[in-house]
């Protein structure tokens, strides 16, 4: 089923210039990339995208690192897009993330965990409002 999410490249991954190598993966996988764009969240905007988490006791930080440099974030395309990119970025904390996944390959962290992706269509719809409108 064709479907649509949203990644991001988090601040830890542009500065230490992977961008590249992890877009590339979403393409050698065969997704069609929509739309690509690099800023910096706004501490309102990274409020706004993780309001979900707004609970938890990692939300200061969370806002913050997302907050503290440019990201990359891409809308892409293709067959069972949520789940099929979830397995492709690998489990939330890095060092425990399987080597082949881009959090496997890429990092160690927790809150710098290379990359962000939409759990669900419902969060695709609400993270590309807040980082595309
Ligand atoms: P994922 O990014 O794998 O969907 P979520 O939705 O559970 O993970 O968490 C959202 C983000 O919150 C994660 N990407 C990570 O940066 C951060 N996070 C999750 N758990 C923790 C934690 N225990 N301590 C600090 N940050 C966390």
């Amino acid at each position: 089923m064709t479907e649509q999410t949203l990644f991001i490249v988090k601040p830890d991954a542009v500065a230490r210039k992977l961008v590249g190598q992890i877009i590339s993966r979403f393409e050698s996988k065969g997704f069609k990339i929509l739309k690509l764009k690099m800023f910096t969240f706004t501490k309102a905007q990274a409020e706004e995208f993780y309001s979900v988490h707004n609970t938890k006791p990692f939300f200061g930080e969370l806002v913050s690192f997302i907050a503290s440099g440019p990201v990359v974030a891409a809308v892409i395309e293709g067959n069972n897009a949520v789940a099929t990119t979830r397995l492709l970025v690998g489990a939330t904390k890095s060092f425990e993330a399987a080597p082949g996944s881009i959090r496997g390959d890429f990092g160690l962290g927790i809150s710098d965990n290379i990359i962000h992706a939409s759990d669900s269509k419902e969060s695709f719809e609400k993270e590309a409002r807040v980082v595309f409108q």
